[in-house]
C-alpha cells in the first residue's frame, strides 16, 4: 500500500498541533529526534484508501543553519523527502509567517498551505482573500479550524491530491534582483547529481551564498570554495541581501491579500531578528 508522507511546518504556535491532533486523536506517538530534546510526533491516517503518515515538525521562523530546529526540519525534509509539506500559517500573523512560506517554497518541495486563526481575522473585520493568496504563491490553500473540525477534510483531500498529482508545482519565486548574478554564478559551479532538479540546485545555490555549512559539505569542490570565498570578500553580505529580498517579496504579497479597514495595521508585526 502506497504510503503519503506528509509533513506539517510552520512558526512557533501557528497551530499545528492544534491540527495535528484533529486529525490523529490520541493515536499517536510522542518521541525525541535522535540525539536530542526537541519533541517530534507522528501518527497515521487512514483515508479514502490512502495511508497518510503525518509527522508535527518543531515550530521555526526560518529555514537557516542557526537553531536546532531550523536544522533538523531542513535535515528532515532533504533525507526523508515528504510527499506533501503542509505549511501551518497563521492568518493573523501573515507577514512573519509567510517569510517562511518563501523559502519552504523556495526548496522546491510540493506545498499546501494550511491557513489558520482565521477566526482572528474575522474579529478584526479582516478578510484573507485565499485565491489571491494562492495565486501569488502558486499553491494551494486551504483555511482550516482545527478547533471546530472546519475545513480539515478539505486540507486532506488538497494533500492527496498534490501528492497524486502529475504535474509539477511551479511558484513565481523570488526576484533577487542583483543578487541573481551571484545565484547563477554558485549553481553552475554545483556538482551534476543524478535526479537533482534545476529548481533545487537553484535553492542549493541559495542556501551556499547563506553560508550553509551542512549543504556546502555535501556538494564541496575545490572551484566552489573558491568562488564562494571570492564571493564572501567582495563586500557585498549575501545572507543578509538574500534575506532582505525574501522580505520584499513577502511585504508585496501581504498588502493584495489582505482587506478590509485594519487590514493594514495587522502588517506592523513584524520579525526583525533576521535582518
Ligand atoms: P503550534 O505551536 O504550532 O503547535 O501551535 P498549537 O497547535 O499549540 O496552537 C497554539 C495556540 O493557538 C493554542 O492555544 C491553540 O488552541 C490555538 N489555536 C490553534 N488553531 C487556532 C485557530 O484556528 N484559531 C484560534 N483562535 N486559535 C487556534
Ligand atoms: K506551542
Ligand atoms: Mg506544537
Amino acid at each position: 500500500m502506497n504510503t503519503i508522507k506528509v509533513a506539517l511546518i510552520g512558526n512557533p504556535n501557528c497551530g499545528k498541533t492544534t491540527l495535528f491532533n484533529a486529525y490523529t486523536g490520541a493515536k499517536h506517538k510522542v518521541g525525541n529526534w535522535p540525539g536530542v530534546t526537541v519533541e517530534k510526533r507522528e501518527g497515521l491516517l487512514h483515508h479514502d484508501g490512502n495511508h497518510i503518515t503525518l509527522v508535527d515538525l518543531p515550530g521555526i521562523y526560518s529555514i537557516s543553519p542557526y537553531s536546532l530546529e531550523e536544522k533538523l526540519t531542513q535535515e528532515y525534509i532533504l533525507n526523508y523527502d515528504p510527499d506533501v509539506i503542509v505549511n501551518v500559517v497563521d492568518a493573523s500573523n501573515l507577514e512573519r509567517n509567510l517569510y517562511l512560506t518563501a523559502q519552504l517554497l523556495e526548496m522546491g518541495k510540493p506545498v499546501v498551505l494550511a491557513l489558520t486563526m482565521v477566526d482572528v481575522l474575522e474579529a478584526r473585520r479582516i478578510t484573507l482573500n485565499t485565491d489571491k493568496l494562492s495565486k501569488a504563491l502558486g499553491v494551494d490553500v486551504v483555511p482550516v479550524t482545527a478547533l471546530r473540525n472546519l475545513g480539515l477534510k478539505n486540507l486532506l483531500h488538497t494533500v492527496i491530491r498534490r501528492s497524486k498529482a502529475k504535474e509539477v508545482q511551479e511558484p513565481p519565486g523570488i526576484p533577487y534582483g542583483e543578487l541573481e548574478e551571484a545565484i547563477a554564478q554558485v549553481e553552475s559551479l554545483l556538482p551534476v547529481q543524478e535526479g537533482v532538479e534545476e529548481r533545487f540546485r537553484r535553492w542549493i545555490a541559495i542556501k551556499l551564498l547563506e553560508g550553509d555549512g551542512s549543504i556546502l559539505q555535501k556538494v564541496e569542490t575545490p572551484e566552489l570554495k573558491a568562488l564562494l570565498e571570492k564571493l564572501a570578500a567582495s563586500g557585498v553580505h549575501y545572507e543578509e541581501e538574500l534575506a532582505i529580498k525574501k522580505y520584499g517579496h513577502v511585504q508585496e504579497i501581504v498588502p493584495q491579500v489582505l482587506e478590509g479597514d485594519e487590514g493594514r495595521e495587522i502588517l506592523s508585526d513584524r520579525i526583525d531578528r533576521i535582518l
